[in-house]
């Protein structure tokens, strides 16, 4: 008697979920499907599961395929179960590969093929389409992201772009990734939604064309680098009604949408200055992405974060703006900072990609500060403090991952939800984005 065991969310069932317990159940005599719980997704994060437990406990019977079904509700409950139930195999798809050897201690361990582009066509019991991904770039942001993608329910990466066509075959190989191109107009056919991880300068053109394909579009920040371009392209998308959203991770993190709300209540009184640094050495090599065109540089590169609490907070009405920059042998800045002023309070951006700083969040107020120590972006936590040290609150907030999880589940549903309201980064806040890169640009070019 041979048992075999998996594991998973089989949210919104379909045909990669059937193949795999198929497939499981066809390396033994006996298949054990755990279900997992909302309360365990949400605490793995797994995001914008749709259907109840229930629902998927029955989808996952109506397959056929599992001998007995138990539900995972607990980080480590994989190691008592293979013991408990004697299993001999453990399985899961190939997006887990090496996640679970340490497994093989207790059993064998298995990792299969992952079903490329799943379509919900087949499956009766399937309530929304899963949203078929194209992913524009193949850098480190975009395997990052791939890592993340089968955290979020209800889209999956079916097709990958790389004008090098070398580039987009090993990561379409790599994960497991049914359709890659070279040819943009005919990549974009072959999905509903395109994530733009590619070179800064590309960003307008594979966003606009994207639009007036019908695709929904997430770029990665900065979205572009004009006023006018940012102002365009949300014009397409509501005139098309389509999805457009720039992908700045930490304004979709549960942390800093706790911060905000807590900044606002007036816990440290009046908000007077907003100070917010980012930096990240980077080797100045032919290479390097970050020094190697026009749109290069510290700025560009980083500002985008900052520049996040700062317009969230203090809004998009500043009296002024200046810059101070230090620039390398191609006028491209390894150093720059931004200094805004407001009505009633004052901002700084610093940011470096040659110069090494604190990278932190610190906001003040006439009744105490709030500080997010380095790295502030990736959202883990933050202290509110107040005169009195014993009065300081420190919370701690998820960040699950690289954290691009949360951009797409809004993604997700605002693409599946007209209603959705996308408050986190709004189109007023990726336009204001824009300006201050462009008036960073145009600084940086004449004087600076
Ligand atoms: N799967 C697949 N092909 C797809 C999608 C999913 O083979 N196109 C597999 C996954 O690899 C997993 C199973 O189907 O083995 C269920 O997928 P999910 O419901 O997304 O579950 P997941 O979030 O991957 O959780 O503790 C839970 C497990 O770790 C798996």
């Amino acid at each position: 008697m041979k048992t075999v065991i998996t594991y998973g969310t089989f949210d919104l069932f379909h045909e990669g979920h059937l193949n795999l317990l198929k497939r499981a159940k066809a390396l033994g005599n006996r298949l054990i499907v755990g279900v997992t719980t909302e309360q365990f997704d949400v605490q793995r994060g797994k995001m914008n599961v749709v259907d109840s437990l229930m629902r998927r406990l029955d989808n996952v019977r109506n397959s056929g395929f599992a001998d007995e079904i138990i539900i995972e509700e607990r980080e480590g409950q994989k190691l008592e179960d293979i013991q408990k139930y004697n299993a001999d195999i453990f399985v899961v798809g190939s997006d887990w590969t090496g996640k679970f050897d340490y497994l093989k201690e207790f059993c064998e361990v298995t990792y299969l093929p992952r079903t490329k582009n799943v379509s919900s066509s087949g499956i009766r019991t399937l309530r929304r389409e899963i949203i078929k991904l194209g992913v524009v770039g193949t850098g480190r942001i975009a395997k990052r992201t791939m890592e993340e993608l089968h955290f979020v329910s209800g889209i999956t990466a079916t097709a990958v772009f790389n004008p090098n066509p070398k580039s987009a075959k090993k990561f379409a190989e790599k994960f497991s990734i049914g359709i890659e191109s070279s040819n943009y107009e005919q990549f974009l056919n072959e999905v509903d939604a395109v994530y733009i991880a590619s070179p800064h300068e590309t960003h307008y053109d594979y966003s606009r064309r994207a639009l007036i394909a019908g695709k929904h579009v997430l770029c990665e920040k900065p979205f572009v680098l004009k006023e006018t371009e940012a102002k365009e392209l949300f014009e397409i998308a509501s005139e098309t009604n389509l999805v457009i959203m720039e992908a700045i991770k930490t304004a979709y993190s549960p942390g800093f949408l706790n911060l905000l709300a807590i900044a606002r209540s007036g816990r440290i009184g009046k908000i007077h200055d907003i100070e917010a640094a980012f930096t990240k050495l980077v080797p100045e090599t032919p290479k390097a992405r970050e020094y190697n065109s026009i749109c290069g540089g510290a700025f560009t590169e980083l500002a985008s974060y900052s520049l996040l609490p700062i317009v969230k907070l203090l809004g998009t009405n500043y009296s002024e703006l200046s810059f101070d920059c230090f620039k390398n042998k191609n006028g491209i800045d390894i150093y720059s900072k931004a200094y805004f002023k407001y009505e009633n309070s004052v901002a700084t951006v610093k940011t470096g990609i040659g110069v090494k700083s604190e990278g932190q969040l610190l906001i003040s107020g006439t009744n105490g500060y709030i500080l997010v120590k380095s790295p502030w972006w990736l959202f883990k936590g933050f202290e509110v403090c107040y005169e009195d040290p014993n009065d300081n609150e420190f919370f701690s907030t998820p960040f699950h991952g690289f954290g691009m999880r949360y951009e797409f589940a809004d993604f997700v549903q605002n693409i599946n939800e007209a209603s959705f309201k996308n408050f986190k980064l709004t189109k007023s806040d990726s336009i204001f984005m824009a300006k201050i890169m462009e008036e960073f640009l145009k600084k940086r070019t004449n004087s600076l």
